[in-house]
């Protein structure tokens, strides 16, 4: 797996704390600015120089920078998203054009940056209600300029293939049991969130820092006694106000 040494964030536009109270969903906005703080703290302090781009107020969800580009060998795969998002990508491509080569999706093709999972040898695509074959075979052939294989992972039950696993290096895969075919990644092992605790499941490898979200002490213990037998430390993060719009730790930016 490349070693990421930037990551380029986007602050919550106020329109995303209104959008889920209008749900239902009440969000502090300035409780999710201090967490969006603190989360770009623990990338500077991995090691990653961190670009935080002032907030889109076209877009609620923009805060969710992960999905809107793939990013790898200095060539960034500008998505499709969602339809209420769709649009978003392009304030993020605009700064992406300064350090790298832009490509697109073609038409019909739906892919997010969520439904892309790196490994150290390859690099996974979840089907989801987010990403459809088309964009599988899209990325699939912008991975292999750089020889790089993509393979396809239908998700059940989750937003995106990384809300389901994630990759916390090491040859290890950490997973809610049941969302994914854990027999197609090419791992070494394979940890489990406790019952009651999927969302712990996205986590972010940086380096020695292993980044996990706070409010999840059975699967803490799991990452805990991972990150001793490492030699990693384990950075616990708080970013409630954005799992209430069903956010994680990756989402929040994007690195390379
Ligand atoms: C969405 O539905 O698109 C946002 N509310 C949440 C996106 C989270 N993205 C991610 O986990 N990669």
């Amino acid at each position: 797996m490349q070693r990421p040494t930037r990551a380029l964030l986007r602050r919550p536009p106020e329109r995303y704390a209104n959008a889920y109270a209008e749900r239902g969903i009440p969000i502090d906005p300035s409780l999710a600015l201090r967490q969006h703080e603190s989360y770009a703290a623990a990338l500077r302090h991995a090691g990653l120089a961190t670009t935080v781009l002032d907030p889109d107020p076209s877009y609620y969800d923009s805060v969710f920078v992960e999905d809107t580009a793939v990013l790898w060998d200095g060539a960034a795969l500008i998505t499709r998203m969602t339809p209420e998002r769709e649009g978003e990508q392009e304030g993020i491509a605009a700064v992406l054009r300064g350090s790298h080569t832009l490509h697109r999706l073609a038409d019909g093709a739906r892919l997010e940056g969520g439904d892309v999972l790196h490994t150290d040898t390859a690099t996974y695509v979840g089907l989801t209600g987010r990403t459809n074959e088309a964009g599988a075979v899209a990325l699939a052939s912008f991975l292999a300029r750089s020889g790089r294989e993509a393979i396809s992972v239908p998700v059940k039950d989750a937003l995106h293939l990384k809300t389901a696993c994630t990759y916390l290096g090491d040859g290890t895969l950490l997973c809610v049991p049941g969302q994914v075919d854990e027999s197609r990644f090419d791992v070494e092992s394979v940890l489990h969130t406790a019952a009651g605790e999927a969302a712990a499941a996205n986590c972010l490898r940086l380096g020695d820092h292993l980044l996990m979200a706070d409010g999840y002490p059975a699967t803490r213990r799991t990452l805990n006694r991972f990150a001793a037998s490492h030699g990693l430390e384990l950075v616990v993060l708080d970013i409630s106000e954005f799992e209430k719009g069903d956010g994680s730790l990756t989402c929040l930016s994007s690195i390379w």
